[in-house]
């Protein structure tokens, strides 16, 4: 069965729940939901990689998911860091994230691949071309799917030299990230090309900007959250049937739902 993450943002400025959970309480709270909706991983992240957004200094970022990752682990949850630092990977870890999920996978910190060898934890190499600022000046490829395969293993073939074995590597196309819309359906409709180079793979679509204009480009007004957290049961359910290993969403519970009724109707 497809692993869910859920994804909980102790920050004033992500894509979707940004400002939401930026209290330690709240954000502790909401991972405990997530988690009795169904997650499997909780995804802790204090930097928003919303496109445009600000970076953060890493020890703010610390003090916003250390409390949070702390508890959480405490209670028993798979907990995995999203972050860029090194030094942010390192300190989760250090307080129970068993992840380290690096949506720049490994290119934003020098010092990324050192950490993830040394902690001996599983790492997440996002396909990655360049910060929010400027990602979409990066969004040139011959062949979405080909491009991104080929980075990504040459990413892993570093990890691997760093002495991260592949098993401990987990990859991921990067949705939205240095992609515009129809590129983004074309890594989908490549998933079976990323499931083959061997690693688990992680698809993370959940109330994406891709989605939101195709719903609001079929009509019905403005794309919702409950409009987007629907479409992204939806892509869950085609990336599951793909092979990957884990989606990573907001609304746990109508992916498990979603996932659960494709489980049915497969088996
Ligand atoms: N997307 C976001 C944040 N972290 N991590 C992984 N591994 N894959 C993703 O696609 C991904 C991620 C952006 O979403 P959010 O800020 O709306 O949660």
């Amino acid at each position: 069965m497809t692993l869910i993450m859920g994804a909980v943002n102790v920050t004033p400025d992500s894509f979707s729940d940004g400002g939401r959970y930026l209290n330690v309480d709240d954000a502790i709270a909401h991972g405990l939901r997530l988690r009795a909706d169904g997650a499997d991983i909780l995804d802790i992240g204090g930097e928003s990689t919303r496109p445009g957004a600000e970076r953060v200094d890493p020890a703010l970022e610390r003090e916003r998911v250390l409390p949070v990752i702390r508890e959480l682990a405490a209670a028993g949850a798979q907990v995995s860091v999203d972050t860029m630092h090194a030094s942010t990977a390192a300190a989760a870890v250090e307080v129970g994230a068993r992840i380290i999920n690096d949506v720049a996978g490994g290119l934003a910190d020098p010092d990324m691949l050192r950490v993830a060898a040394e902690c001996e934890v599983d790492l997440v190499i996002s396909h990655w071309r360049g910060h929010s600022d400027d990602m979409y000046a990066h969004a040139q490829y011959a062949d979405v799917t080909r491009d991104v395969v080929t980075e990504l293993v040459q990413r892993m073939e570093e990890a691997a030299a760093a002495g991260i074995p592949p098993a401990r590597i987990i990859l991921d196309p990067g949705i939205g990230f240095a992609k515009r819309g129809a590129q983004n359906w074309q890594m989908l409709r490549g998933l079976p090309a990323l499931v083959g180079v061997g690693p688990r793979v992680l698809v993370g679509t959940s109330r994406k900007r891709f989605l939101a204009d195709l719903l609001e480009s079929g009509g019905g007004g403005p794309a919702t959250e409950q409009r987007r957290d629907l479409a992204t049961a939806v892509t869950s359910v085609l990336a599951a049937q793909a092979g990957v290993w884990a989606v990573r969403v907001h609304d746990v519970a109508v992916t498990r739902d979603a996932l659960r009724v494709a489980e049915a109707w497969r088996s």
